[in-house]
């Protein structure tokens, strides 16, 4: 399943979720998909190309359509190449016209190595996986098609508006149809075109909605649209989608949501299991947002990447709140002067947005974590791609994570400041939220409540004046099972400790709107290069990577829940 509800009528569609055969070092698999590699007996450090097979029943014009696959993808049928794909986390569909009937044989080529091909995909503190990592699809369409439907919720006065947008597609052959958007019942054209093969034109359209039900996270209301496609009288084509009526805007140093400050209790979670790796079924993705919202919780940061669709429709539908940000993590300023860093980058934020905008749960988009802020030469990639996000979707607020503030805060010497390099982030300046990943007591040895004033004071005063202010990161590693007396780093208590002292400074302090502590689970990392992590994990989670609870739980919860 994509999705928790039903994305069309028309379409006949076939879940391609299942057994399916994969050869990787000249063996034979039967693997389950949605799935990675790593939890392949004999596989679990698997790192290459692996070929995924099964055979489909089926005729006329296919669509295939994958959630997710890490990192890059070559889908062919019976031989033929329909379509490649880069990047795990944002979802693609490859066509496949005229099909003879039959059974015919598909295959993915997946492709999960580091080198030169991927700039975003590289040795780091999480996991690459490998594999068809999320669920994937086989519709019948005809000779045109919808896609991208994206729903933007507005006001207009005191009514509630709705922009709604959709593509429409050549299949095969030139058609001439008109599109039809059918909201609370009520069809309105869209507009008409022919288009052919391989073509591709967007209709959009605003229209007011009658009777409202307004989205919150404790009453999560959904508004339905169905767009048709129809050739001559006869639907042959539609997509369904859904969005949550509610406004989100920052205002001053607050986040309103329906123009109510809201404050964010978020958690960092990396699509990461000690029993899935990044594959979580449902069950185990309800079983987070479950465990999140009983430890306070009313949020979550997709870091560092896009998430499941299917995840962020739990989120929707759970009313947790989305920080949803586009891959990249701790890229230096040669990593973002790659020779495909910014298409792939761009591909990235367009992918995600168009496929997700519709999400109510999504309050900000977020973009490079701990990227080159300081450089000078990255000062125009960071306007560039926060550029990109507005203009995708002008209705949230952006924002970006950042690690470095001036030596005025770090007690490094101003000296040391390299050339071409600003003292501190340089590009607060340009985004909505400022925020700020700080580990007082972890990494900096500094009372917290004094370390994060530090900061959040230097933020004010370069570029993050009368902006929200979240604490995107802050936290502390611990060993499940490790227990000290004597407080030793790595141990349970530790981390509890530094977790209350922590938590309390941010409570507390009413100029701070938010914070997300790093992080919900454990995760992998990859060996390449975190070697040094214990067990090759990121040991910061509240719970280890099978949701068994530390200690620092208990103060989560006790704490957490009093940042109103
Ligand atoms: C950074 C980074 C996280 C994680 C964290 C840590 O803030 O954004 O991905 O690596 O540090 O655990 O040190």
């Amino acid at each position: 399943m994509l999705r928790t509800f039903t994305t069309s009528k028309i379409r006949p569609c076939v879940s391609l979720d299942g057994l399916w055969c994969m050869t990787a070092n000249d063996r034979e698999w039967q693997v389950y998909v949605p799935g990675c590699r790593e939890t392949v007996p004999g596989l679990e450090n698997y790192r290459g190309v692996s070929v995924y097979e099964r055979t489909v029943e089926a005729e006329g014009n296919l669509l295939f359509t994958f959630s997710g696959v890490s990192h890059t993808a070559r889908i062919c049928l019976d031989g033929i190449e329909l379509g490649c794909h880069e990047g795990a986390y944002t979802s693609f569909s490859v066509l496949a016209a005229d099909v003879k009937p039959g059974e015919h044989r598909l295959t993915v080529e997946v492709d999960n190595s580091f080198g030169e091909a991927s700039a975003l995909s590289i040795p780091n503190d999480y996991m690459t996986y490998g594999g068809i990592t999320r669920s994937c699809r086989m519709e019948k369409i005809g000779s045109a098609y919808l896609s991208h439907l994206q729903l933007i919720p507005y006001k207009s006065g005191e009514d509630w508006m709705l922009e709604v947008r959709v593509r429409l597609n050549g299949a095969s052959g030139i058609t001439s149809s008109e599109v039809v958007c059918i909201l609370e019942g009520t069809e309105r054209i869209l507009g008409e075109a022919s288009v052919g093969a391989g073509m591709q034109k967007e209709f959009r359209g605003r229209f007011p909605v009658r009777s409202p039900r307004i989205y919150t996270p404790e009453n999560p209301a959904f508004t339905y649209v169905q767009c048709v496609l129809r050739d001559n009288g006869k639907d042959i084509d539609d997509l369904i989608e859904r969005t949550g009526l509610r406004t989100i805007r920052a205002e001053g140093t607050k986040i309103l949501f329906n123009d109510q400050p809201v404050r964010i209790r978020g958690f960092n979670r990396h699509e990461d299991h000690g029993l899935f790796g990044s594959s979580l079924p449902p069950a185990a993705m309800v079983q987070d947002l479950q465990l999140i919202r009983d430890l306070g919780g009313n949020a979550i940061r997709t870091s560092h990447y896009p998430n499941d669709p299917y995840f962020l429709d739990l989120c929707d539908e759970m009313g947790i709140l989305v920080w949803e940000e586009s891959h990249a993590r701790g890229l230096s300023e040669e990593q973002m002067h790659h020779p495909l860093f910014l298409r792939q980058s761009r591909q990235c934020i367009e992918e995600m947005i168009l496929r997700d905008s519709s999400h109510p749960c999504i309050f900000i988009w977020g973009l490079l974590n701990e990227c080159a802020s300081c450089a000078d030469s990255c000062r125009p990639i960071y306007q560039e791609l926060i550029g990109l996000i507005r203009s995708l979707d002008p209705s949230r607020p952006v924002t970006y994570a950042t690690c470095y503030p001036g030596s005025e805060v770090t007690g490094e010497k101003p000296e040391t400041v390299k050339k071409g390099f600003s003292d501190g982030d340089q590009c607060l300046d340009l985004c909505d939220v400022v925020s700020f990943n700080s580990y007082p007591g972890w990494y900096h040895n500094a009372p917290c409540k004094e370390y994060l004033e530090k900061v959040r004071t230097w933020a004010r005063q370069h570029g993050g004046e009368n902006k929200p202010y979240i604490v995107s990161e802050i936290g502390a590693g611990a060993i499940y099972g490790f227990r000290s007396r004597t407080n030793d780093k790595w141990s349970e208590e530790r981390q509890a400790d530094l977790l209350q002292e922590q938590l309390e400074a941010i409570v507390s302090d009413e100029d701070t709107c938010g914070v997300f502590i790093w992080q919900f689970a454990d995760c992998r990392v990859s060996s390449e290069c975190f070697y040094g992590r214990p067990r090759t994990m990121n040991n910061k989670g509240i719970l280890d990577e099978y949701r068994r609870p530390k200690l620092a739980a208990d103060n989560v919860r006790n704490v957490l829940p009093n940042m109103k």
